[in-house]
């Protein structure tokens, strides 16, 4: 059985904090628009959960953070010029921030209400069962989004037609500014999959290996025709709603960045010898070497003509 490539885990984790941080940064000066969703404390499990996928099983993921995407190496720069509203994104200024869209790479972006993913993903089930595909898809929302309707239908559904889809719900206890126990009646999410009659698993944010092993079980069991699996992440929003949330509703915010898992992963790799400290702080030069660089090209893509926005339309 394969074993989680914990040192690239922490590459892509690393590499999508500090990007998502220089995002953060030229949203202040500008040359951004300022509304992020920053994923800072969901990029471990995210990325482990990716790592036992294969490279193009469709990910509609979700508003929260840029590591999907990164994971999937959408580069850098068409990231940012999507942002920007700048040439040389992956939908030519349509989509900015949140749909970010490269099925190259099997990134098939997020619905712009909270809960529509989940019929996408459904539908995009249907579809590579009807093609007899080996392929399965992954969706990711948040425990907000598992309270909506189309969750049920959607869990349901798969769940009778045995759909390659693996639903994965991040509850980082947060929709918004209501904590989860003023809107959810159970602590865990993934105890409604014994209501659709299908697997429910829990797994720590902060523990890559075991995100690993789950995703690979429940991907084995959907590619085997046996039908879908809910998995709950426990993870942690160590930032706002939005970049510029004041969050003075939480009084849990020193206490979550205790729970960081990026610093964890990067202890486990020095005490299991899988690095060591020079070659990790070579890593994070390259990586800003690397953010340097596509924010420098960039800089210098043109503006989207706003004649863009007729073409490619198709409804
Ligand atoms: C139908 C609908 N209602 C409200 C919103 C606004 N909205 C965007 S994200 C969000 C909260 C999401 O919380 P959760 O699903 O727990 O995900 P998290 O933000 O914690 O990652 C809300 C209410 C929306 N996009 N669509």
């Amino acid at each position: 059985m394969l074993s989680c490539p914990l040192v690239e885990v922490y590459r892509l984790s690393l590499l999508s904090r500090r990007f998502e941080e220089r995002v953060a940064r030229l949203a202040l000066e500008g040359f951004l628009p300022p509304m992020l969703h920053p994923g800072a404390g969901h990029e471990v499990s995210q990325i482990a959960a990716l790592a036992a996928l294969r490279p193009l099983d469709p990910v509609i993921y979700s508003h929260r953070g840029l590591a999907y995407m990164v994971a999937r190496g959408v580069s850098l720069q068409a990231i940012l010029c999507d942002i920007a509203g700048r040439v040389g994104g992956t939908n030519n200024g349509k989509g900015g921030i949140m749909h970010v869209v490269d099925p190259s790479r099997g990134i098939y972006g997020e619905s712009g209400t909270l809960g529509g993913g989940l019929v996408v993903a459904t539908g995009m089930g249907m579809a590579l069962q009807k093609k007899k595909s080996d392929a399965l898809v992954v969706h990711f929302f948040g425990d907000g989004g598992s309270n909506r309707g189309p969750f049920h239908e959607s869990l349901n559904w798969a769940a009778v037609q045995k759909l390659p889809v693996i639903f994965v719900c991040e509850n980082n206890g947060w929709a918004v500014s209501v904590p989860a126990s003023r809107s959810t009646a159970v602590e865990d999410i993934s105890l409604r999959a014994i209501g659709y009659g299908i697997p429910g698993h829990i797994v720590q944010g902060d523990d890559p290996e075991q995100v690993f092993a789950t995703f690979a079980q429940a991907a084995d069991r959907a590619r085997a025709g046996q039908g879908p699996s809910l998995i709950e992440i426990k993870a942690v929003r160590l930032l706002g709603h939005y970049s510029t949330d004041p969050q003075d509703y939480r009084s849990d915010v020193a206490s979550a960045s205790e729970k960081d898992p990026l610093p964890k992963l990067a202890d486990m790799l020095l005490a299991q010898g899988l690095a060591d400290t020079a070659a990790l702080s070579a890593m994070e030069q390259e990586i800003e070497r690397q953010i340097a660089d596509a924010v420098a090209q960039a800089r210098q893509a043109p503006l989207i003509d706003a004649r863009e926005a007729m073409t490619d339309l198709f409804a």
